[in-house]
């Protein structure tokens, strides 16, 4: 839709930035603070890049004064950082470590204090190592009632502090990778634990929710989601099918369940067919009812695009993973094997002829932002805060000591175009976080590919003094929130 004029951002409109605990904070073993699975992840050879890992990070639990100051100067508004469950509780449950509660409680204080809004991650990845050891962590019900007491003491620690709480980080991801490509913890291949896990999880989301209306009855909670609208490849029917398909099995799966407290019918069918369904109790489905967010975050990276799966159309050849053939159908493979792939008959993915991507192969879609953002909106009727987007790229210090990173300031300037005219479509938007405010540790990825709008001087191999510098994008983005982003348009 093209619109004349665009409607400015609301005048309460929160201008963040993101992070998360394990990639930032360090200090893994500081004050009481239990090992958590990523903890125990990263030291497996081969798993990271350059064999990387948290264990100092950028050293944000000892200078989150520093960090703090920047973000003011900035003018940010709002800061969205992730809470470590095994700095609260070593054990996971059980005997709380105040050492812990007392640093965030001076990180949010901190915040405050210079006017930055709070919104604070229950969950971003970094389960108690204890929990995986004692109950296998996500596949036992028992970590309910763990992930319970641990939102209890934030909410009564932080509840008149704190008004934005974000449950679970990008559940689709973090299941994805540690059940099913056993690249994030806890290292597992098994599709079948994949969604007996998730739906564990769900139930964790829906309780903690619950739990929150109780006791933060004046805050506002809900999941951040890993969103990325599903293309068909062409305009024929079969594509369009497929599209469908692959937009219940990447998002609605997680979404409807959510926001409807259920599973959409067509993945959960086509998983029982697998014999990969989750195990649904009595009660369950209640449960999940009872438990609406009040916003969605959404994180924002790209989509992807999909054809007709290859049994119904066995001319298309898919151009990343493994071809299917006449000779070698899928269908006459034994049911455990396709089982893995549960997807296979419903669509295939393929390259998009349109985006380019960056060093790391992400898809650069700002567009696709706004068809995130209204297909998300026109199906849920929530608010939405944006808790995540941003480019991941190899920064370079200048001569004279500062980093051109013109790239990234085109990146967000795109986005946060079309996130404009997503507003002036009429989507509700309570915020929006770009990810990272510092440079920080990338999950597989080591430090080299960088997100932030503060340099943080260090490498894989060199600690340095992670001297934090400002990069051109953070001016670029200070200028963009001190006119409330009047100048996009
Ligand atoms: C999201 C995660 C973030 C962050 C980001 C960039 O999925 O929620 O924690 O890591 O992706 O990812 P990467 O570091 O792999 O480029």
């Amino acid at each position: 839709m093209y619109h004349d004029k665009l409607e400015s951002f609301p005048e309460t409109f929160l201008w963040g930035a993101a992070s998360a605990a394990y990639q930032i904070e360090g200090a893994y073993e500081a004050d009481g603070k239990g090992l958590s699975v990523w903890d125990n992840f990263t030291k497996i050879p081969g798993k990271t890049f350059e064999g990387t890992n948290g264990d100092v990070a950028i050293d944000h639990y000892n200078r989150y004064k520093e960090d703090v100051k920047l973000m003011a100067e900035m003018g940010l508004k709002a800061y969205r950082f992730s809470v470590s469950w095994s700095r609260i509780l070593p054990d996971g449950e059980g005997k709380v470590n105040s050492k812990g509660l007392d640093f965030y409680e001076d990180l949010v204080d901190e915040l405050i204090s210079n006017d930055i809004e709070p919104v604070l991650t229950l969950y971003h990845w970094d389960l108690p190592l204890a929990l995986q050891e004692k109950y296998n962590g996500w596949e036992s019900r028992e970590v309910i009632k763990a992930f319970s007491q641990y939102c209890q003491v934030l909410y009564e620690r932080l509840g008149r502090k704190v008004t934005y709480w974000v449950t679970f980080n990008e559940q689709n991801v973090f299941t994805s990778m540690g059940y099913r490509w056993a690249a994030h913890p806890p290292n597992v291949t098994d599709t079948k634990r994949l969604f007996e896990a998730n739906h564990i999880i769900n139930l964790a989301n829906a309780e903690a929710i619950k739990l929150f209306r109780t006791m933060v009855p004046q805050g506002k909670i809900g999941p951040s989601f890993g969103y990325g609208p599903v293309y068909p490849l062409t305009s024929s029917p079969e594509d369009i099918l497929a599209a469908e398909n692959a937009n219940d099995f990447n998002n609605t799966w997680w979404l409807d369940v959510y926001c409807k407290g259920k599973y959409p019918v067509t993945t959960f069918r086509q998983l029982e067919r697998k014999g990969i369904a989750p195990t649904i109790k009595a009660g369950d489905l209640e449960l999940l009812k009872e438990a609406k967010p009040d916003f969605l975050g959404i994180n924002y990276y790209h989509g992807g695009t999909v054809a007709q799966n290859k049994m119904e159309n066995k001319a298309t050849e898919t151009k990343t993973g493994k071809n299917f053939s006449a000779t070698d159908p899928y269908l006459m493979q034994p049911k455990e094997e396709q089982s893995k792939s549960p997807e296979v008959p419903m669509f295939q993915s393929t390259e998009n002829p349109y985006l380019e991507k960056t060093e790391w192969g992400w898809e650069i879609d700002p567009v696709g932002f706004r068809v995130a953002l209204r297909q998300v909106y026109a199906r849920y009727d929530l608010p939405l805060f944006i808790t995540e987007n941003g480019l991941g790229a190899k920064d370079v210090v200048t001569n004279d000591g500062t980093i051109e990173d013109n790239y990234r300031i085109d990146y967000l300037n795109q986005h946060i175009t079309e996130m404009k005219k997503a507003v002036t479509d009429g989507v509700e938007l309570i915020g929006y976080c770009a990810w990272s405010f510092t440079d920080l540790l990338s999950w597989l990825n080591g430090y080299r590919k960088r997100y932030g709008f503060v340099y943080v001087d260090r490498t894989e191999q060199d600690e340095k003094e992670m001297k934090r510098i400002p990069k051109k994008s953070y001016y670029w983005y200070r200028d963009l929130i001190s006119n409330n982003g009047e100048n996009i348009n």
